[in-house]
């Protein structure tokens, strides 16, 4: 926290934290592996680079270096004795002043380890999920920063998780303020339709996700073609294959969307074989995408 490394039990804000009434945070989701090359942060540099860019879209300056911040992501890893975990860096707004204007209160930065298991289940990997489509729309760009992952924004996916829970589904999937396939509640989503790949836009209020890119250049070097597009919700029922991917849920193909099954209701070839790819690169099996993974050092210290 703010430079120090701290105990998880000391690990305490003032409840006059601003970020805390206000939302006024922004953070990330970072998973670390244990690959064939040493515990190594997946995609570590973008997703440190897009921390940056969301503290910015809320005028909060990070009192720390991109480089600080990855090599303290190094030592905490290393003093936890962790070879795979999730990592949770936040940038907010701190104690000192309360009310709108958060200009004058500090700007605190924490990154936390711990490990993370399957987030919507070892069996949502493998045999898929139930999905329903959320009556709550995405937040609209002329409201808030889609592309920022800011703390206060996720009051939106918490009220569309919520309400699918309830329902008795696994996870929810978000339209844009225009109608149009958006994302899950914490992933993007991609369809697959007479053997090419849609996924909505930049336009479609996503959030630009890392393992959205990842699965785009996979699926490119596995000779599909992935088309960013607008997706109408009826394209969700009538695709052959869906799948939502994040850092926390990884690749999960999803077998139903509200109570229509897709394809054959189990996951699809192009799905299988997408997954497979991710997993592969994620564990650092193909040299073809270790650019992508951040083999944490342990740090050389002087004493
Ligand atoms: N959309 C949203 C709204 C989102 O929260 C995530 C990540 C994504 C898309 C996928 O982005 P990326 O991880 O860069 O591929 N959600 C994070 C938070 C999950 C949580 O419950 O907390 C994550 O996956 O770490």
């Amino acid at each position: 926290m703010n430079g120090e490394f701290v105990a998880w039990e000391d690990a305490k804000v003032h409840v006059l934290t601003h970020g805390l009434h206000y939302g006024t945070g922004v953070f990330e989701g970072i998973r670390a592996y244990d690959t064939q090359l040493g515990t190594a942060i997946f995609r570590h540099r973008e997703h440190i680079e897009r921390l940056f860019k969301s503290a910015e879209l809320y005028y909060m300056p990070i009192p720390f270096g991109a480089e600080e911040l990855r090599l303290a992501t190094h030592e905490l890893i290393t003093r936890n004795g962790l070879q795979a975990c999730y990592i949770r860096p936040i940038v907010f707004r701190g104690y000192g002043q309360m009310g709108l204007f958060p200009l004058e209160a500090p700007v605190d930065v924490a990154i936390a380890v711990w490990e993370w298991g399957a987030y919507l289940g070892e069996e949502g990997k493998r045999t898929g999920i139930r999905a329903k489509v959320s009556s709550w729309r995405r937040i609209s760009p002329d409201s808030l920063l889609p592309a920022s992952k800011a703390s206060g924004q996720y009051l939106n996916s918490v009220l569309a998780k919520i309400e699918t829970h309830k329902a008795g589904y696994e996870e929810a999937i978000l339209l844009d303020d225009q109608g149009h396939v958006c994302e899950g509640s914490g992933e993007n989503i991609f369809i697959v339709r007479e053997g090419r790949i849609f996924t909505p836009p930049q336009t479609a209020s996503i959030l630009d996700g890392i393992t959205r890119r990842s699965a785009m250049a996979i699926a490119a070097d596995l000779g599909h073609e992935v088309v960013e597009r607008d997706i109408g919700r009826a394209e969700l029922y009538l695709a052959d294959e869906v799948f939502l991917v994040g850092t926390a849920a990884e690749l999960v193909p999803v077998r139903e969307i509200d109570d229509h099954a897709i394809g054959t209701g189990a996951p699809g070839p192009v799905t299988v074989a997408i997954q497979a790819a991710y997993e592969d690169a994620l564990h650092g099996r193909n040299p073809r995408y270790h650019d992508w993974l951040d083999v944490v050092q342990v740090p050389s210290r002087a004493a």
